[in-house]
């Protein structure tokens, strides 16, 4: 049995809750030209976080959760593609604002090695999926379901199989039409650090969270002309993300992205591992990004310093940056919130989304709807993808 709770959709009783478009080289949700529906659903974040955060405020299945699971000494938080760097971030939010231990797998590991996940501490397993759908994760819940083990879900998408093997299941109405995720992953994200927030009793943290989303607007406004400009007049053979701590989600997320809506090779470090051998695929058609941490920034400095030296070229993401960071940065790109920076995760993945997006668009193809992708991942009995799509040239 589940109990569900939904939140209300932003385009409830608002109207469209896309801004328009035409203005960023795309046109009017609803229109087949490439790209739309993504940079719609991009653009039209914010205000899904705030009603995502507001109607969390005041969810009935929220407290539920606090009262069922809040005293847990341990979180595991389980998800595939996307919903797997969701995890990461969030699972480090739980560590580090409700001080309790956390862990993210993909949902295989756990159906591959469950030895190496299953622990002897009473745990919450935390089951996120944008679809409710894909398969190794609905096998997962059924695994935790056979051991009894009580599991919270996160979704997008209610009425899915997840929710009838979960224990609680938690809906934000933050779904897409695009196969590839972007307002999902951060709206998600920011449900699960609420509820990091909540569990504690950290009021000060859960307002922070509720006041970003109309105090990033602005910000994030200047975005899309900025990225598009740095994509039209750049070309990269190869794309470097780079994070540390709650960051290093946030790179994955980055990389998955750039991969999925440009068909563009990335790869994905904790930023200071990036010196243990991978520097050496440095050249100026590599992009380096760096996710600038508040805890790591003179050493993840000292990086970007030593980067930039090598040639490549640096897209620098922070909230504030000096002087250094200025110098050696490309294209920057600073947020400047007033907030701490675990309130902060979600406005730094839209950079990496309009990046992706652009760089698609440029390179003529549709980043609503990549070769060979479908929105999850459901196998057949055999093991196999039977809704993989059939190859498309690749510009
Ligand atoms: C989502 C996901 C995406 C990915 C791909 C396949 O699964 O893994 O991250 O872009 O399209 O599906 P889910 O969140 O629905 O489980």
């Amino acid at each position: 049995m589940s109990d569900v709770t939904e939140l209300k959709d932003p385009r409830d009783g608002r109207g469209s809750a896309a801004p328009d478009s035409s203005d960023h080289g795309s046109s009017e949700p609803g229109s087949s030209k490439p790209g739309a529906h993504s940079l719609s659903e991009i653009l039209s974040q914010a205000q899904y976080w705030e009603t995502c955060l507001t109607e969390l405020t005041h969810s009935k299945a929220l407290k539920e959760v606090e009262a069922r699971f809040g005293q847990s000494p341990e979180w595991l938080f389980i998800g595939c593609g996307s919903s797997y760097y969701v995890a990461l971030a969030a699972a480090a939010t739980m560590k580090s604002i409700a001080g309790r231990r956390a862990l993210a797998i993909p949902a295989s590991e756990l159906l591959l090695y469950p030895e190496l996940v299953f622990s002897a501490t009473p745990y919450v397993p935390v089951l996120i999926s944008r679809s409710g759908q894909t398969s190794e994760v609905l096998k997962a819940a059924e695994i935790l379901r056979e051991r009894n083990i009580p599991s919270l879900a996160i979704s997008c998408a209610k009425g899915q199989v997840l929710e009838t093997l979960a224990t609680i299941t938690v809906t934000v109405p933050a779904d897409e039409q695009s196969t590839v995720m972007t307002r999902s992953f951060t709206s998600m994200l920011l449900a699960l650090q609420f509820l990091a927030g909540r569990i504690p009793g950290n009021a000060r943290y859960c307002s922070d969270l509720l006041s970003m989303p109309a105090l990033v607007q602005p910000a994030l406004n200047a975005l899309p002309d900025r990225i598009r400009d740095f994509v039209a007049t750049h070309t990269f053979t190869n794309y470097v993300c780079l994070g540390q701590g709650p960051f290093y989600g946030l790179a994955c997320e980055y990389g998955l992205k750039v991969m999925e809506m440009s068909i563009s090779s990335s790869q994905v470090f904790h930023s200071l591992e990036f010196r243990h051998g991978p520097k050496s695929v440095v050249t100026p058609s590599t992009l380096l990004i760096f996710l600038l941490s508040e805890h790591g920034y003179d050493a993840e400095c000292d990086l970007l310093d030593e980067m930039k030296s090598l040639g490549g070229t640096t897209m620098v993401i922070a909230n504030q940056a000096n002087a250094r960071a200025r110098a050696a940065a490309d294209l920057l790109i600073e947020l400047q919130l007033p907030l701490p920076e675990l309130a902060r995760l979600a406005p730094c993945v839209v950079p990496g989304q309009l990046l992706a997006l652009y760089t698609g668009l440029k390179k003529g193809l549709n980043p609503d709807s990549p070769r060979f992708l479908s929105r999850s991942v459901i196998l057949e009995d055999d093991g196999s993808d039977k809704r993989s799509k059939k190859p498309e040239p690749v510009a």
